[in-house]
């Protein structure tokens, strides 16, 4: 059985998510902790717990979460943002069920920390 993550539970509806796309593939809601004026999560209806457990099974689908992500930033006006997959928890992970951020709507600094 697949774990149970907050990101699960948003997909079954249980709890509830500031949406912003929908489709069979995947669900785009508003992050509850924004780091900047748009931050919106991209995730997969598929439980995928990161980019780690991936295959080559899932390169229609990962095609399909960045050509969302980009027309969900240009839709949101944005003209440069950032798309972030952190995988792991020492990378920053912190929900396991795949999930892509798009941060924009500010400068944004290079190197992450
Ligand atoms: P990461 O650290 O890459 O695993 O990002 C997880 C993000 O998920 C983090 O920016 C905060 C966000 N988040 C956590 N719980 C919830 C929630 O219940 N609702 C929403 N909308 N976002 C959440």
């Amino acid at each position: 059985m697949t774990e149970e993550t907050i990101f699960s539970r948003i997909l079954k509806g249980e709890i509830p998510c500031d949406e912003v796309y929908s489709d069979s593939l995947c669900l785009a809601f508003r992050d509850i902790q924004p780091q900047a004026p748009v931050h919106i999560l991209v995730i997969p209806r598929k439980p995928i717990k990161s980019l780690k457990e991936t295959s080559s099974e899932d390169k229609e689908l990962l095609g399909h979460l960045l050509l969302i992500s980009s027309a969900i930033a240009k839709e949101q006006g944005l003209v440069n943002w950032r798309t972030v997959i952190n995988t792991g928890a020492e990378a920053g992970q912190t929900v396991f069920h795949l999930h892509i951020h798009i941060i924009g709507g500010r400068a944004l600094e290079w190197p992450p920390g």
